[in-house]
């Protein structure tokens, strides 16, 4: 079909798509310098229904965030505590089996747990923690621990990072999610994140993980202080690892949510931003299968029309979401099953309930 985009720079986008030629740095900062959104939105949508037709994924899934004491302290962050601060906690095995034993007549078929740096606890806490989820909920896949956590465990446990990977792996850890990049960039993680481990070392941690046959997501977190040119160069570096590995499922953009946390002078993202996170994914990252809109950060209505803009899945139902919530998020604590297809089915898909492998249920 022949369009007539308001910005010259997406006529070559387009024709490079459209060949199946790989996008330049050049063409990610065009993407992102755009005025042009619904021209950008064809052409993500392009993508998207070339590689998914018109199915939109969500699993039924249950966040377990197991403590919020960490000795990290990020600048972005309103969820983490001091070890004795008011409202700090940890969960013992009881009150993880207590948390699952709730929602055990739900199909839940992935378990996202994550939770902060918590000097207390010792590797055998997180040995202990994925063998009780595989006991109270065996037929579930467990998505676990970013690299900032197996980086801190490897340091904790004195294992080697191939061999920390190993025994969690053994323990019941299936796969893990992509939080704890923020933005592999020096000159951010220096400003808003220098305790938690940097660019080269979450790199070198993905491919430990990806070789030892774990499949992980990747993030972004925008809308703080990065250069729409950090925003690109992030993408490359995992466009480039993904070549190298194969071992990324899903993309997920995610939106900055500032109060609650030091930098709480910067406003919330722009739904044009938002949309044009998503449709640059989409487009940068040609190697990725899966592009998430997460509802829980840009909220219901735009998750659905973020499906137009490149994604092709909707995260989960969530149950209990804390993170973002925290800081300041409005969108639900999660939803129902028969409220995230009638989402997905309002917005013109057809909903696909998956596994954490994306094998439809
Ligand atoms: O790494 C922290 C981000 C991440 C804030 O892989 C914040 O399927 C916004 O990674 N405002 C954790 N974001 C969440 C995450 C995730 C979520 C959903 C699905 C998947 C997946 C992964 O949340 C952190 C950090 O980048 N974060 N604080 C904040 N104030
Ligand atoms: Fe800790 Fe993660 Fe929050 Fe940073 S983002 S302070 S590592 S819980």
């Amino acid at each position: 079909m022949k369009i007539s985009f308001l910005d010259e720079h997406l006529e070559r986008i387009y024709a490079k798509v459209k060949q199946g030629s790989r996008l330049s740095k050049e063409d990610g900062i065009c993407i992102y310098d755009t005025p042009d959104l619904l021209g950008l939105g064809h052409i993500a949508s392009y993508v998207r229904r070339s590689l998914h037709g018109n199915k939109a994924f969500y699993v039924y899934n249950q966040h377990l965030n197991y403590t919020n004491i960490c000795k990290n302290r990020c600048r972005f962050c309103a969820y983490a505590r001091d070890n004795g601060e008011k409202d700090s906690y940890v969960w013992s095995m009881d009150e993880i089996e207590k948390r699952l034993m709730e929602r055990i007549e739900e199909p839940v078929a992935e378990l996202h747990i994550v939770g902060g740096l918590n000097e207390d606890l010792t590797f055998d806490y997180f040995i202990d923690l994925l063998k009780t989820v595989k006991r109270v909920r065996p037929k579930a896949s467990i998505k676990a621990f970013t690299c900032v956590e197996i980086d801190y465990l490897s340091n904790l446990s004195g294992l080697s990072l191939e061999e920390t990977v190993r025994q969690l792996k053994e323990a019941g850890l299936e796969m893990m999610p992509g939080g704890g990049a923020e933005v592999l960039n020096t000159r951010v993680h220096d400003a808003l994140f220098p305790k938690k481990i940097g660019h080269a070392r979450w790199l070198e941690i993905v491919r430990t993980v990806h070789t030892a046959g774990i499949k992980t997501n990747a993030t972004l977190l925008y809308g703080h202080i990065e250069t729409i040119e950090e925003r690109v160069d992030h993408l490359i570096a995992l466009r480039e690892l993904q070549d190298e590995t194969h071992g990324f499922s899903a993309f997920i953009p995610l939106a900055f949510h500032s109060l609650n946390t030091e930098l709480s002078h910067i406003p919330s993202t722009t739904a044009m931003d938002d949309l044009k996170n998503v449709a640059a994914a989409r487009l940068m990252l040609d190697n990725f299968a899966h592009i998430k809109a997460y509802w829980v950060m840009i909220g219901e209505p735009l998750a659905q029309v973020a499906l137009s803009f490149g994604a092709d899945d909707l995260d989960g139902t969530i149950i209990e979401e804390r993170i973002t919530h925290t800081a300041g998020a409005t969108s639900a604590k999660g939803l129902t099953q028969d409220q995230m297809e009638a989402m997905i089915r309002s917005a013109g898909f057809d909903p696909v309930q998956r596994d954490s492998f994306y094998n439809p249920i």
